[in-house]
């Protein structure tokens, strides 16, 4: 049997790569920082909050990561925690640095501490290539990060390459474009839309505030990616690779077909709020997976509207309609 250890189980792609992993039979160790209140939540909905075991520990604690990463001597190390809204990273730009940057160097290192043949998925992101320069972004596309939060992910991508060619360590970066889900959080903007759309429909909210509906993103479901992650872990040689459906909408677009699911109209609900635009923004996406197909095997299942609809799905169950 072998053990995986997550990072940011908690969260989103954490709950979903668990899932995973548990199925394949892996036994699963989760990293879980202290907190005020319990955030099992998304394990929960998925029921297998019991079935996974427990560390205690925090990304910025280097002491609490590698007595984790001792204790579980995992055969892989998923790096998944970060602090991951990019809103957020304007406001809280030092935390971002460390936890979504700094962090990765942690987790680096506590595996170099304890056993460098221990592999490595590191979280990278579409973010880093921000401000684009090539229409399809491909492991080839250079970077130009427009976020503290991409600016974080970028130091993160390096030092998860550096080690693979300095330490020979198997360590990997899986550039993964929006990927999405009923478990998505709420700030993020497909969730933002679908959460509305379900309290619209059922007389709870009257309108919704979105910042820049031009901008345009390449949504997956973050069920399918997952899958990628494990892969990149089980090749013969470390690479990195994006993941990515290869197809790109606007946010306008994605709220259309969000109202059209419950028949309204998105027009008569729509506010927009100049508050919420980013001080510099990523206007367009769109990911080339072509090498995760050639080399992993792997392509999406899930249309992003067939995403939006199992979205506004679930938020509408849990209004009890
Ligand atoms: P979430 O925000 O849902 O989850 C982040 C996780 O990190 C949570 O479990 C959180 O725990 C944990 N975390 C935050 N700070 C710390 C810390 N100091 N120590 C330990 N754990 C911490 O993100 P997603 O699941 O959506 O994304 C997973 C990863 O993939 C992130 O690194 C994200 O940046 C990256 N990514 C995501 C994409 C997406 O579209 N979803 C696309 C590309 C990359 P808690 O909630 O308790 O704070
Ligand atoms: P993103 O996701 O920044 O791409 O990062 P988000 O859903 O927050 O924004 C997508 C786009 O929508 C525009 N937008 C709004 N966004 C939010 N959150 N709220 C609004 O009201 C709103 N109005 C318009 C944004 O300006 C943006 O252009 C996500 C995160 O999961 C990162 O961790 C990950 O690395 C990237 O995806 C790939």
């Amino acid at each position: 049997m072998k053990t995986a250890f997550i990072t940011g189980i908690t969260g989103q792609d954490g709950a979903y790569l668990a899932k995973f992993l548990l199925e394949k039979g892996y036994r699963v160790i989760g990293l879980v920082p202290r907190r005020s209140t319990s955030n099992l939540w998304r394990l929960e909905y998925l029921q297998i909050a019991d079935d996974v075991e427990w560390k205690e520990g925090d990304l910025l604690d280097l002491s609490s990561l590698t007595r984790a990463i001792k204790a579980a001597k995992p055969d892989e190390v998923y790096n998944l925690a970060a602090q991951s809204f990019v809103g957020s990273s304007w406001e809280q730009p030092i935390l971002t640095a460390q936890v979504t940057g700094m962090g990765v160097l942690h987790v680096l290192e506590a595996i170099r501490e304890t056993d460098p043949g221990i592999r490595m998925y590191q979280a990278s992101s579409s973010e880093l290539y921000g401000l684009i320069q090539e229409p399809q972004q491909s492991e080839k596309t250079p970077f130009y990060p427009r976020s503290p939060y991409a600016v974080s992910k970028l130091f993160g991508y390096w030092m998860t390459k550096n080690y693979r060619e300095s330490f020979h360590m198997y360590t990997c970066n899986g550039i993964l474009f929006n990927h999405e889900s009923p478990l998505r959080g709420p700030e993020f903007v497909t969730r933002k839309v679908t959460q509305a759309v379900a309290r619209i429909a059922t007389q709870k909210q009257k309108e919704l505030r979105l910042g820049n509906i031009h901008a345009k993103r390449d949504w997956g479901f973050a069920g399918d990616f997952v899958e990628a992650m494990w892969l990149m872990l089980q090749q013969q040689k470390p690479e990195d690779y994006v993941i990515a459906t290869g197809k790109t909408t606007t946010v306008e677009e994605m709220c259309k077909v969000a109202f059209d699911y419950v028949g309204l109209n998105y027009l008569d609900y729509l506010v927009i709020d100049p508050d919420l635009y980013r001080p510099a923004e990523v206007d367009v996406l769109l990911g080339n997976p072509a090498k995760a197909k050639r080399e992993l095997g792997w392509s999406p299942k899930t249309t992003w509207e067939e995403l939006i609809h199992m979205m506004v799905e679930a938020d509408l169950q849990r209004m009890g309609k």
